[in-house]
């Protein structure tokens, strides 16, 4: 995601428009995008779930004419992905990245913080979100290695269906500094030097 963030400041233009959710997926448009004077930010400061589909939605309504990138986290996404339709139905289509890590992944961290190593309900079966994406009318890729996102970024800003790009990432790397594995070594041996 550093790498995608990195390309994301380089080719979205001075007023893009991002939203987001809530989720560890958060930190990437909030800490590691570059906002000039023009751009702006959709985020919920209560730190809701589902957020930012409809946020994108409404943005692409109130501005049609400028780009509108929303990222989702694949939890947080199928809080409001029904809001696909509205979109279709209001020809107001944004594009969502889902950062697809196949977890709840902020409660999995509290979990390994607290209880290390004792994973509770945090693993998720997600739909095919490119099936899904279709079903609604719109332009939808699975992006499985770093360096696939830049061309199929270009496809989803050419889609005048908006676009889902379904980016596949690994649980491990669940914040920019400590993997999933580091998290629960380091509540691990704190326990142990407790006893
Ligand atoms: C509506 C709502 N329900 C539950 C929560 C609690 N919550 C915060 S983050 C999170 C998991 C987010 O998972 P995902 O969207 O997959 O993002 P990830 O942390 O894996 O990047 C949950 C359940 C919330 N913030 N909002
Ligand atoms: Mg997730």
């Amino acid at each position: 995601m550093g790498k995608v963030t990195a390309h994301l400041r380089e080719v979205l233009p001075d007023d893009v428009i991002l939203a987001n959710g809530a989720g560890n997926f958060a930190v990437w448009p909030n800490k590691f995008f570059q906002y000039g004077p023009k751009a702006r930010l959709l985020a919920p400061q209560s730190g809701a779930m589902g957020y930012g589909v409809p946020a994108a939605i409404a943005a692409k309504v109130v501005h049609p004419e400028r780009t509108v990138v929303c990222f989702a986290g694949d939890g947080d996404f199928q809080m409001t992905s029904q809001e696909l339709a509205t979109a279709r139905q209001a020809g107001a289509q944004p594009i969502i990245l889902i950062l697809n890590n196949g977890i709840y992944g902020t409660i999995r961290a509290h979990q390994e913080r607290h209880y290390p190593a004792r994973v509770s309900g945090t693993d998720m079966e997600s739909p095919d979100f490119v099936m899904l994406a279709k079903a609604y009318g719109f332009h939808g890729e699975r992006v499985e290695r770093t360096e696939d996102f830049a061309a199929a970024f270009e496809r989803a800003l050419a889609s005048p269906t908006g676009a889902v790009l379904d980016l596949v990432i690994s649980p491990e790397a669940l914040t920019p500094r400590q993997t999933l594995t580091q998290m629960r070594d380091a509540a691990l041996s704190a326990s142990r030097r407790k006893g």
